[in-house]
């Protein structure tokens, strides 16, 4: 008997249960990629669509990169996997090497996972263990910031800002505080780059210090620029300010950069574009392309050494996953910043980010819209809720969809980042399409 010809439909949709995702509306209706190149994706029923959002905020060198599919296969041939507790294999040491030297000051050692939520629960528990090694273990409250996204551990969403992600699952971890969100429209619509007012909000954190004594909190945790709730681009002065008073009070600077890393803002890295060294970095998404699950966190020297004490023997951080420094994953990191470097991607994203600003302000008078707020090669545009929230951002995304343009939508704010490899034509496509569907919107 032959075997059955592979089918880009699938038989049924039932057995998947997906993420973050309305389940029953989308079975009943659903949206399949089949393929994808370049700028575009192809749908199972053969419709090309713009790719505005590098896939979920990841594939920032465009999709069907033969160098990583080749560096992939040779790496599945070549050692397909070996283990890193108590015993390792070339790919990480040299995979770590080549980053921290991307990343400014003394962010020089790394810490593999597989995602971002990996990455953020790692840097929490990074930051806990650094005071307790140091003797100071009564340091175990953490801070994070409404509309925050960390992913979903229960680390993440203990210190995550977004109420649905948080209410279903019981108490968290205790100890957790929150500072206020900047997202103001009074103040702040239709800023191009970083608002002039809210840097003062980062003075809450000295009220957050007065409220619980400085001896009992560990870390703050940002995104520099908040994706997922919107693009919430930070005022200015106010990451300047956050690690001044982290600084006064001997309290850990976490910088999530699972969005922001691998040049999304026209940077490398956040850290480095805003001048402000956090003392731990949380990277995942772009630094495979998004071809294989691989996060990373960074940590400055200091950290990393108060952990080097004891016998020799012993070990110095209870933590780590099976796949922390995979192969495969190296060697697609590899390959993915062998791209970033030959074809400087990153300074490709500052080099268009006039234009990209220019055309997606472009978007302020139509129907619906009441911001739009950019940096770098992303941009959120914000509709008035229709009474229903995130009812008319949906219909906008599915929209969007059918005359062949992938947005993300989060509530009735619309998600901006394509592959940084856009170009003016593109730009021109998106910016066409998305004016169209704004403009038919009831
Ligand atoms: N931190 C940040 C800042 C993120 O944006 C995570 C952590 C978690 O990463 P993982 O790999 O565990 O998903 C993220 C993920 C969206 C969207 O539509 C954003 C993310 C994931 C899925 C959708 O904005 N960000």
């Amino acid at each position: 008997m032959q075997p059955e010809q592979p089918t880009t439909h699938p038989a049924s949709l039932d057995a998947f249960w997906m993420p973050f995702t309305a389940n029953r509306q989308f079975k009943a209706k659903p949206r399949l990629m089949a393929a994808a190149k370049g700028m575009y994706y192809t749908t199972v029923d053969g419709r090309e669509v713009l790719d505005g959002t590098a896939g979920l905020w990841c594939v920032n060198a465009g999709h069907g990169r033969e160098e990583i599919a080749a560096a992939v296969h040779a790496q599945v041939m070549e050692l397909d996997f070996a283990p890193t507790f108590q015993m390792g294999h070339p790919g990480p040491f040299a995979l770590a090497d080549r980053l921290v030297k991307m990343l400014p000051g003394d962010l020089n050692h790394v810490f593999f996972t597989n995602s971002g939520s990996e990455s953020v629960d790692t840097a929490l528990k990074i930051a806990l263990a650094y005071h307790r090694v140091r003797g100071e273990g009564a340091r175990t409250r953490l801070i994070g910031r409404e509309r925050g996204y960390h992913g979903v551990g229960f680390g993440g969403i203990s210190v995550g800002g977004i109420a649905p992600n948080r209410r279903f699952f019981g108490s968290l971890i205790p100890g957790v505080d929150h500072l206020p969100h900047t997202h103001n429209l009074e103040h702040n619509a239709f800023t191009r780059g970083q608002p002039e007012w809210g840097a003062h909000l980062a003075d809450e954190l000295e009220r957050i210090v007065t409220l619980h004594d400085a001896s009992t909190i560990a870390a703050v945790i940002v995104e520099p620029l908040a994706g997922s709730t919107g693009v919430l681009v930070p005022p200015k002065g106010y990451l300047e300010r956050l690690r001044a008073i982290c600084d006064k009070y001997g309290i850990l600077l976490i910088f999530d950069e699972v969005i922001t890393g691998f040049g999304r803002l026209g940077s490398g890295f956040a850290t480095e574009h805003f001048g402000v060294m956090p003392d731990l970095v949380t990277v995942a998404k772009g630094i495979t392309n998004g071809t294989v699950p691989m996060g990373a966190v960074f940590a400055r020297q200091g950290i990393h050494d108060a952990f080097m004490h004891g016998p020799d023997s012993a070990i110095e951080l209870f933590h780590g996953y099976t796949y922390s420094g995979h192969p495969v994953a190296c060697a697609a990191a590899e390959a993915t910043l062998d791209i970033y470097e030959k074809e400087g991607l990153f300074d490709r994203a500052r080099r268009l980010s006039s234009e990209w600003e220019n055309a997606v302000h472009s978007l302020k008078g139509l129907p619906h819209v009441i911001d739009v707020r950019n940096m770098g090669l992303v941009a959120g545009v914000e509709l008035a809720s229709s009474g229903t929230p995130g009812a008319r951002g949906y219909e906008c995304l599915v929209n969007c969809f059918e005359q062949g343009l992938l947005i993300r939508t989060t509530g009735d704010i619309i998600a901006l980042s394509p592959p940084l490899t856009i170009e003016t034509s593109h730009i021109d496509q998106l910016i066409e399409q998305l004016t169209k569907v704004l403009k038919a919107l009831p």
